[in-house]
């Protein structure tokens, strides 16, 4: 099995997270999507990142997908199997990934040049990440988990979303979140996350 990706998406980073969690074989080759020769679009007409090669020749893609089928490959499953906590699970994701596509969004959008710029499509970007973090303290309960008394993939994603959110978009949201910053520290203290942080990403 071979995971195409490159080290800074968040997308892939979710899937690399997921592999050291479940201690699964799998190879990891760098590739850019957005480079002339890469070997993406070849993999997934979308031409994007993370691509999961199977050993059967079979390839996938997105990243939920990904990390569903990676879950299914060795117990504990970080995402369960039926009931309202998959549901539970599964929108955590949907929030997760919604906040990187607002954040990728917002970055593209302020590396045009200036005079092409949306400020409203940028401030849009912004309210659709102020939200997400506020939903997300809200919900937070007392315990270290989003979920139920366990980890789950629910963190994973949560973790790699916000984490992703200090690297492109640095913002002192912790200052009205005091509940969500020591959470996400103890979550992305975890071996997974420390080892597939981005190159260039610092510790909070
Ligand atoms: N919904 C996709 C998003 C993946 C994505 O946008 N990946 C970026 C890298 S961060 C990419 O490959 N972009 C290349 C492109 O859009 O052409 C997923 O969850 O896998």
């Amino acid at each position: 099995m071979k995971l195409y990706g490159s080290l800074t998406s968040p997308y892939v980073r979710k899937a690399r997270a997921l592999i050291r969690e479940k201690n699964l074989a799998c190879e990891f080759v760098v590739a850019d999507a957005w480079a002339a020769d890469s070997p993406i679009p070849a993999l997934n007409p979308l031409g994007k990142v993370p691509v999961l090669a199977l050993d059967n020749g079979e390839v996938l893609f997105d990243s939920p997908v990904i990390v569903e089928y990676l879950d299914t490959l060795k117990a504990p499953a970080l995402l369960p199997a039926s009931g309202a906590a998959r549901w539970e699970t599964l929108r955590w994701q949907a929030l997760a990934d919604g906040m990187l596509d607002a954040a990728v969004s917002r970055l593209l959008e302020s590396r045009r040049p200036a005079e092409q710029q949306s400020a409203e499509n940028i401030r849009r970007q912004e309210e659709k990440i102020a939200r997400s973090i506020e939903y997300t303290e809200r919900c937070l309960g007392q315990g270290p988990w989003l979920m139920e008394n366990r980890f789950s993939l629910a963190d994973l994603v949560m973790a790699v979303a916000l984490e992703y959110i200090d690297f492109r978009y640095p913002h002192d949201w912790r200052g009205r979140h005091a509940r969500l910053a020591p959470w996400l520290a103890g979550v992305s203290a975890r071996p997974s996350l420390i080892g597939t942080r981005p190159p260039g990403m610092e510790k909070k």
